[in-house]
This record gives C-alpha cells, sequence and structure tokens, in this order.
C-alpha cells in the first residue's frame, strides 16, 4: 500500500541525526510520492505538503520536544489536517440508509455494521431493499442470521419502497435500522429515483455512501454524483486492505467536505473499523516517535516522583495533581502534550483546562497548601463550607478553589478515559508499537 511507505517517513525522522533544510525537503518530497501514489488528489497533496515544509522550516522547537519530535508532530498533525474529520454515529437511535455503486460493498457493510452496533448493545435490524440483484435478499438473510441480527426483506417482492415502508412498521422497536439499497452500474435516473424514493419514506438520519477504495481518484466524480443526487452525510470506504490506491476515497471525502465514518478493511465481517482519524493517521506513520514521546512523559513524571500509574488510573488525588502541576511545568501546557497524543480520542477538553498557565498553577498550589491531609487525600469531601475556609486561607477566592476542584476532576476523568482505550497505564514506553 503506498501510504504503507509513510511509516519509513516517520522512522527516517526518528533516525536523523541533524534536522536541516535539506532533510526537511527530501522528507516533504517522500511525503509527496507517498500520497500521490496513493492518490491522493494532487492539490491536496500540495496543500499538505507546503503546510509541513513551511512549520517545518519556521516554527520554534517547542520546549518539551527535541526537533525530531517537533518534525514528526507537524507531520502528524497536518497529515490529520489532510484526512479531515471522522463521522461517529452514536449509539441512539437511528435509520441508516447504505448507498453506492454495485459490487461497492453495500450488502456487506449492512452486516458488519449491524454487528458493530449490536456489539455495542444496540438493538439493530437490517432491511433488505435490493429488489434489484435476484440474490440480495438470501445474501443479507444469510449474514443476518449468522450473527443473530434481525432480519426484514420480502422474497420476490420488487418494490424497494414497499418494503421500507413495511419494514419501519415491523420493526419500530428496533433501536437501529440498516436498509441495504440497491446498486447500478453507473449512477443512472433509475437508481437515483429509487434512492430519492426510499430516502422520502425511511427518512433516514444517515444517507452513507459506500465507496470502494480500490476506485482511486475516481472516487471524488463518484462521491460528487451522489452527493448531488440525494445528499449523502457520510461516507464508508471499503476493500481498504486490498489497494494501493485508498487515499483518493480518503481524498474523495475531504474534497466533497463529507465525513467518514467506518472503514472496511477484509471481507470478514470484523474486517470493519470506525474511522478515527487520530487513530488512522497514528497507524500511517507507525507510531515510532509517540513512543518516545510517552518514555519523554513517563521520565519526567518519575523524575518529579509523580505515580505514572495513578497518573494514568484516575485513582489519584490532589496530591497527585499537586506534583503533576510540577511535572507539567516542566513538559509545556497540558494542551500541547495531548495533542501529541495519538489517543487524542476526539478527548474534547475545555480551553481554560488545557491553558493552564504559569500563575495559574502557582494559584492552584498556594490553594493546595492551604488544604487539610484528609481534604488532599480525598477531595470529594470539600464541600461548599470547606470551600470558603480554604479560599480565605489561601487568599483567593471560592471561585478559584472550585476551579481547582473542576480542574482536578477533568484530569481524573480524562486518565480514565486513556485507560478505557487501552492505553498501558505501566511503563508508558513500552507500547509496543
Ligand atoms: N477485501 C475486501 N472485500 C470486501 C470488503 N467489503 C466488501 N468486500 C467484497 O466485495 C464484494 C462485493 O460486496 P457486496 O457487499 O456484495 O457489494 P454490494 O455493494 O452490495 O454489491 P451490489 O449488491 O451488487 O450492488 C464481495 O465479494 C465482498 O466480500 C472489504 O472491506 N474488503
Ligand atoms: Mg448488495
Amino acid at each position: 500500500m503506498a501510504l504503507e511507505s509513510l511509516k519509513e517517513v516517520a522512522r527516517k525522522i526518528a533516525g536523523s541525526s541533524s534536522i536541516d533544510k535539506k532533510f526537511v525537503e527530501e522528507m516533504v518530497k517522500e511525503i509527496q510520492r507517498a500520497l500521490i501514489k496513493a492518490d491522493v488528489n494532487v492539490r491536496q497533496v500540495k496543500e499538505i505538503s507546503d503546510a509541513i515544509k513551511k512549520r517545518a522550516l519556521s516554527e520554534d522547537v517547542l520546549p518539551a520536544l527535541n526537533a525530531k519530535e517537533q518534525i514528526l508532530k507537524i507531520v502528524y498533525e497536518e497529515l490529520l489536517r489532510g484526512v479531515g474529520e471522522g463521522l461517529e454515529i452514536p449509539l441512539k437511535k437511528a435509520k441508516i440508509m447504505l448507498v453506492g455503486l454495485q459490487g461497492s460493498g453495500k450488502t456487506t457493510t449492512t452486516a458488519k455494521m449491524a454487528k458493530y452496533f449490536k456489539d455495542r448493545g444496540m438493538k439493530v435490524a437490517v432491511v433488505a431493499a435490493d429488489t434489484w440483484r435476484p440474490a440480495a435478499y438470501e445474501q443479507l438473510k444469510q449474514l443476518a442470521e449468522e450473527y443473530g441480527i434481525t432480519f426484514y426483506g420480502e422474497k420476490g417482492e420488487k418494490d424497494a419502497v414497499k418494503i421500507v415502508k413495511n419494514a419501519l412498521e415491523r420493526l419500530k422497536d428496533c433501536d437501529m435500522l440498516i436498509v441495504d439499497t440497491a446498486g447500478r452500474h453507473a449512477l443512472e435516473d433509475e437508481l437515483i429515483e429509487e434512492m430519492v424514493k426510499i430516502a422520502e419514506v425511511l427518512k433516514p438520519d444517515y444517507k452513507l455512501l459506500v465507496l470502494d477504495a480500490a476506485i482511486g481518484q475516481l472516487a471524488s466524480k463518484q462521491a460528487e454524483a451522489f452527493h448531488n443526487a440525494i445528499g449523502i452525510n457520510g461516507i464508508i470506504i471499503t476493500k481498504f486492505d486490498g489497494t494501493a490506491k485508498g487515499g483518493g476515497a480518503l481524498s474523495a471525502a475531504r474534497q466533497i467536505g463529507i465525513p467518514i465514518a467506518f472503514i472496511g478493511t477484509g471481507e470478514k465481517v470484523e474486517d470493519f473499523e470506525r474511522f478515527d482519524p487520530a487513530g488512522f493517521v497514528s497507524r500511517l506513520l507507525g507510531m515510532g516517535d509517540i513512543k518516545a514521546l510517552m518514555e519523554k512523559i513517563e521520565r519526567i513524571a518519575s523524575e518529579e516522583e509523580l505515580d505514572p500509574e495513578a497518573f494514568l488510573k484516575g485513582t489519584f488525588t490532589l496530591k497527585d495533581i499537586y506534583k503533576q502541576i510540577e511535572a507539567m511545568n516542566k513538559m509545556g501546557p497540558v494542551r500541547k502534550i495531548f495533542e501529541m497524543l495519538p489517543f487524542g480520542l476526539g478527548m474534547k477538553v475545555d480551553d481554560d483546562v488545557m491553558d493552564m498557565t504559569q500563575e495559574k498553577m502557582k494559584r492552584f498550589k498556594v490553594i493546595m497548601d492551604s488544604m487539610t491531609e484528609e481534604e488532599l487525600l480525598n477531595p470529594k469531601i470539600i464541600d461548599s463550607s470547606r470551600i470558603r475556609r480554604i479560599a480565605i486561607g489561601s487568599g483567593t477566592s471560592p471561585q478559584e478553589v472550585k476551579e481547582l476542584l473542576t480542574y482536578y476532576k477533568t484530569m481524573k476523568n480524562l486518565m480514565k478515559k486513556m485507560k478505557k482505550n487501552k492505553l498501558p497505564i505501566k511503563g508508558l514506553g513500552k507500547l509496543g508499537f
């Protein structure tokens, strides 16, 4: 796969003896070659590589990083920007309609997606609304039965709209309805008409276009045509496993401004994943140096006698916040650290929390100095009367004390989240990438 060579780029950055202008230029050329080979649209390749070059040659190295880490961070961030947003379909009641050309992978994806949501506790049903291909009914029914998913279809019925109407009636108690539709060789009027009619009856929350990654740059024309015809709001890229041209479909999504929801990476039902841009780009880069970054965090943490386990486990107390603040002091702003983590994981954190200034850190320490041992170890007990006492004792305001408590809670949640996302707790350096 052409995008695979980005790993090589990351390895070269990690192995370079010095980062100079020549190195950056070579590196940018290599990135360009990888992207172009992967069928990424030329204009986008230029945008991405120009941005990398400009930043790599002009930005100051952050205090917490060395030059290599900084370059890797820039490459990571610009690729991420190039990839765009992912579409996360929440675990809520929803009607989903899949559209796409013949053989793009709609029926397979219908089953994969149903299993994906079923595994996450949703009550899912699939609807066979492809009345065009004779075997479509059996194909979906079989897949659904295999995975214990509710199936609705009407064998022999030619009117897809009628099937969808009946399905809506019959499947009212399901959380999610996933409707498989017919494909055609090309986007013919007849197909558009049928899609529009199905959508009118179904009123889908999501109209997802299934795009075969193997078509490379052609994906953008196809996506545009479907979008113009029925207005899609998400894209699923299939067959990402077997092609070197996957960049074409990625860049098609970006070009028409529609987020990618999932990618299919094989024929089996498990070969399916939610499209998480941060994780995706990290994997493209092999993550070699994210490891270094993690080691750095670990190192600084141990210098400060910060317990890395507690740091990530979410069992930590205000005492740990005290040490953490000191450690963060050495690493640079919290935001920068989390931005570098591939596990960015859509962790949305208030700007206030992220922008911990030196000034604020000092204030927080003063506040904590006015707390009792018991309060530091068990912040839960800090009620409004204690808040008042602490504020007076530290010469701050109750507002500020509350702010510290909010910061503490946010950190604790973040750590929990990182743990849930299977970030190894012990020995951050041993990530095994
Ligand atoms: N390698 C690989 N094959 C896939 C993937 N998704 C689907 N396929 C294969 O692609 C072929 C077509 O898939 P279908 O799901 O039948 O495609 P469709 O869009 O429903 O096709 P029509 O109903 O004819 O329009 C099948 O052989 C699938 O096994 C994928 O992510 N990777
Ligand atoms: Mg099909």
